[in-house]
């Protein structure tokens, strides 16, 4: 009979390949080295240091699934490894790593003309440039169909009013993508703003108690007149939701690291803290918790392991994201709540690094679709019947 190892308990790593495993390896020496030293200062100080994204682009994170551009062209595998190393450090940086990546030069790659996409991609690739996603309104966020931002067509250029909200990076952000609703043809359309373009302020948001090591802020547009060239090649919903299939996949493995992260903590910690004169570890509760965590964790890889394998192979159903999506990052938040629990007093203590995780994912089990709404899109898949209105 085979060994059972707690640390890869399905034997995950035979599934990936040689490729995969030395990106994984690097993005976690990345990760522990570089990130894991200044999270807590950056997340207690509500800071987000610019160098990072430079950094990562020096890695080959950012974008790292193009294959132009002298872009590496790495599996949906890889790419979410990345994702899982970055977020075990914190989920604010790994937003950093998926908003330029997936919600920016994404669509940018995809639908933007060859001139914008020659002259943006390699930058936001380094990090010279950083970019952000405006989707969600002050009025209109779980409902982005109802958006209030409009585009008229003045003939050669567009101009823009309306502001977003909860935008990340935004108030750092040098590139902008931008959707409106287009109000010739009344359909959403997508756009690419530059902080150059007059009309366009990105006040900060202040006093989150989550996401803390991630610049959050909002994009208010007045008036911004932006070149009909820079609109982007799609139309209606499905041009952001087809980016945020790519952002949501990779959540779904980066809260995998976040949780895997809170597990190892909480075993560690409760071997070594003795109560009643014996290790925490041995008492029947803790171990009970121990197994769910790492039961919810190994089943949440592989379901998004074959989700990213299926996209690869060009099989990929929304539904199958949402389906990853919500069930990692809810079970990864109540992973956080469990190990937080098992370090008593000090798992409210940023030093041991659970009480930061746990308030970041209440960020990602709302952001890319709330938990609750994607329910709703496999309830539709599973009845028919739309929910939502
Ligand atoms: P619905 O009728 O469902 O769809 C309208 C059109 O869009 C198409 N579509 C998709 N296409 C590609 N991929 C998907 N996942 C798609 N989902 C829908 C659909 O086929 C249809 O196309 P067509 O041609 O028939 O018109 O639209 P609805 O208005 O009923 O949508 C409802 C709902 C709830 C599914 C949707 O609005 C939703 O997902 N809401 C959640 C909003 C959300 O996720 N916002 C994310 C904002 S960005 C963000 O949070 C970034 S955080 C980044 C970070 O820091 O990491
Ligand atoms: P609402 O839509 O008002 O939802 C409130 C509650 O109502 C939720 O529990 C929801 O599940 C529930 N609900 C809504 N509709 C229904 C329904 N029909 N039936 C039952 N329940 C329902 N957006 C961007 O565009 N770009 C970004 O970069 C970005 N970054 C973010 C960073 C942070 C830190 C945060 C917190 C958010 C970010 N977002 C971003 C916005 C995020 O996507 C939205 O917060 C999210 O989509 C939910 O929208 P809302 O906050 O308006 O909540």
């Amino acid at each position: 009979l085979a060994k059972f190892d707690y640390l890869d308990p399905l034997v995950i790593e035979d599934q990936f390949t040689e490729d995969e495993k030395m990106v994984r390896d690097s993005a976690r020496a990345y990760s522990q080295d570089r990130l894991m030293s200044r999270v807590r200062k950056a997340y207690n100080d509500e800071s987000f240091d610019r160098e990072i994204m430079r950094e990562m682009g020096a890695q080959g994170f950012l974008g790292c699934t193009i294959d132009e551009y002298n872009l590496p062209g790495v599996s949906s595998v890889a790419y979410g490894l990345i994702n899982r190393e970055v977020e075990r450090v914190d989920s604010g940086y790994r937003s950093a790593l998926s908003v330029q990546s997936s919600l920016v030069m994404y669509p940018i790659y995809t639908y933007a003309n060859k001139a914008v996409r020659d002259h943006l991609i390699p930058k936001l690739a380094t990090g010279e440039l950083v970019g952000c996603f405006g989707l969600t309104e002050p009025n209109h966020g779980s409902d982005p169909g109802s958006m209030e931002s409009r585009a008229v067509d003045k003939g050669d250029h567009f101009v823009l009013n309306g502001s977003k909200t909860w935008i990340t990076n935004s108030p750092i952000a040098d590139v902008f993508v931008i959707w409106a609703k287009e109000t010739k043809s009344g359909e959403i359309k997508g756009f690419v703003l530059t902080r150059d373009m007059k009309g366009i302020t990105t006040p900060k948001i202040e006093g989150k108690h989550s996401l803390r090591a991630s610049v959050t802020g909002m994009i208010m547009m007045d008036d911004v007149k932006v070149p009909k060239e820079n609109i982007l090649d799609v139309s209606g919903l499905k041009g952001p939701f087809s980016c945020l299939n790519q952002a949501r996949f990779g959540i779904a493995w980066g809260t995998m690291g976040a949780a895997e992260f809170c597990f190892h903590a909480a075993r560690e910690y409760t071997l070594n803290r003795k109560q009643f004169g014996k290790p925490l570890a041995q008492t029947q509760l803790m171990q009970k918790k121990m197994a769910d965590m790492l039961t919810e964790i190994t089943l949440g890889l592989h379901a998004v392991l074959r989700v990213s394998r299926l996209k690869d192979d060009e099989r990929l159903a929304p539904e199958m994201v949402s389906l990853v999506k919500r069930n990692n990052c809810g079970k990864a938040l109540q992973i956080a709540r469990d190990a937080r629990d098992m370090l008593g007093g000090n798992g409210i203590v940023d030093e041991y690094h659970i009480i930061r995780h746990l308030c970041n994912l209440e960020t990602v089990n709302t952001y890319e679709g709330t938990h609750d709404i994607h329910a709703l899109i496999l309830g539709r898949a599973i009845t028919g019947l739309q929910a939502f209105q």
